[in-house]
């Protein structure tokens, strides 16, 4: 072939590359916006509805992101020849492929993981976080080191060299090493950034850590503290695998033995209200179970002490046109509900200790709904009131999106 020829083909192909990585750039933003507002516990609390948006803009920008990758592939073999003479651009494509692969297979069964056991979708989760604390601070780095303006400031004309003409460095050139001081400091000014957040982010991941982990200053207040059945201290769980994401969508309310009680109303034989004092007199059990938020995270092996709902509705005797069982939170705003068919599951409790000690007030103590069988979004912390009811009652998160079917696969 004609040496010209080729040339402008090679080109054209660079050029087109190009234009690929741009679109690239442009989702990958638009990917780690969404992505952190979903991370944040903040946003989480503070705009809630609009959760449920983000996160289908980060699904579906996540599927158009695959689009330019689908087409890039089959021309993977042609860049890497047009790369076979620069070494670090070639380790650098490795990477970021590397990384994009475990974000799009992670991502995509995070889509689907309903489809999945919770175990796949814990590990999903890990990976898609993981990769994106390696890939976005990368990204960023990638595009300040190759930003004109960052060429400009290292003053490197001469060393910057065309597609494919080999790389001529001479590592004594001072131009050389100012670039690569420049580099190096931006790479930690990027990494220093990013330190903290990513610190609290492993922190669950080392167990040595974890278990030395201060507690959060409890601002719930009750007494007397009831005392841990034998089966909860030790816990007959072994003490529970992995750690809770605290969530709220309103202030965490402040509780204590005077603006708490349990009611128990609407469609029963005797409405009932205990009082704290009341209610730890009353019998518990204990249970192992592991808990599973929608959003991919689970809690492993947590032996929950409390009182079986069943019991509960009993002992208030359920009326014939009772369909539904509504559970409100002290929060005033969190609720949800499940038929009595499903309240009426062994395993479905009103729990009152973990692991042997009274769930802390970030946890939903002193009192919280649990329901093993189903996602967590079911599981009303800081709960204060149940009631039997004959339509249905839409909760919080399915008002808001969330799937009617709470039920976890496999479980
Ligand atoms: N009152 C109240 N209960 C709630 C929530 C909430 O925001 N408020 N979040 C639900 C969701 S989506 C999950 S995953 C679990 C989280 O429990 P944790 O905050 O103890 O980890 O609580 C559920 N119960
Ligand atoms: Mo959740």
């Amino acid at each position: 072939m004609n040496a010209k020829i080729f040339f402008q083909r090679k080109l054209k192909f660079g050029k087109r590359l190009i234009q690929l990585h741009h679109w690239n750039a442009v989702l990958f933003l638009l990917l780690s916006l969404s992505g952190f507002i979903l991370f944040s516990s903040s946003f989480r609390s503070s705009l809630p509805a609009l959760r449920v948006w983000v996160k289908d803009v980060h699904i579906w920008s996540g599927f158009i992101f695959c689009l330019p990758f689908l087409f890039y592939l089959p021309k993977l073999g042609k860049h890497l020849i047009t790369l076979r003479k620069k070494k670090n651009h070639r380790i650098n494509l490795y990477v970021v492929l590397a990384i994009l692969f475990l974000l799009i297979l992670s991502g995509l069964e995070l889509t689907y993981h309903r489809q999945f056991p919770p175990i796949v979708s814990s590990v999903s989760l890990f990976v898609h976080d993981a990769a994106t604390w390696f890939g976005v601070p990368y990204a960023i780095y990638h595009s300040v080191t190759r930003s004109r303006w960052f060429k400009k400031l290292g003053e490197n004309k001469r060393v910057e060299n065309s597609l494919s003409e080999p790389m001529f460095i001479d590592k004594e050139n001072p131009v050389y090493k100012r670039r690569t001081f420049l580099k190096l400091l931006s790479g930690s000014i990027i990494a220093a950034a990013f330190l903290p957040s990513f610190m609290q982010w492993v922190r669950p991941f080392v167990p040595a850590s974890s278990s030395k982990k201060t507690p959060l200053p409890d601002g719930n207040d009750f007494s007397p503290l009831p005392d841990p059945n034998a089966k909860s201290a030790p816990p007959i769980g072994g003490g529970r695998k992995g750690e809770f994401r605290y969530y709220t969508v309103t202030e965490v309310p402040e509780l204590n033995n005077q603006n708490w009680n349990l009611e128990i109303n609407g469609l029963v034989d005797r409405k009932k209200t205990y009082n704290w004092g009341q209610f730890i007199q009353v019998q518990r059990d204990v249970q192992v179970s592991d808990f599973h938020c929608v959003t991919g995270w689970s809690v492993y092996n947590c032996t929950w002490e409390g009182i079986p709902l069943k019991r509960l509705l009993t002992e208030a005797g359920i009326k014939k046109g009772a369909k539904f069982v509504k559970f409100y939170s002290a929060d005033g705003v969190y609720s949800d509900t499940l038929t009595v068919k499903q309240a009426m599951m062994n395993d479905v409790m009103v729990a009152m200790l973990i692991d042997g000690q009274i769930i802390d007030q970030q946890n939903g103590g002193p009192v919280r709904l649990i329901i093993p069988k189903m996602y967590a979004y079911k599981s009303v912390k800081w709960l204060n009131r149940i009631e039997l009811i004959a339509e249905e009652h839409t909760g919080y998160w399915e008002e808001r999106g969330y799937s009617k079917n709470a039920w976890v696969k496999g479980v």
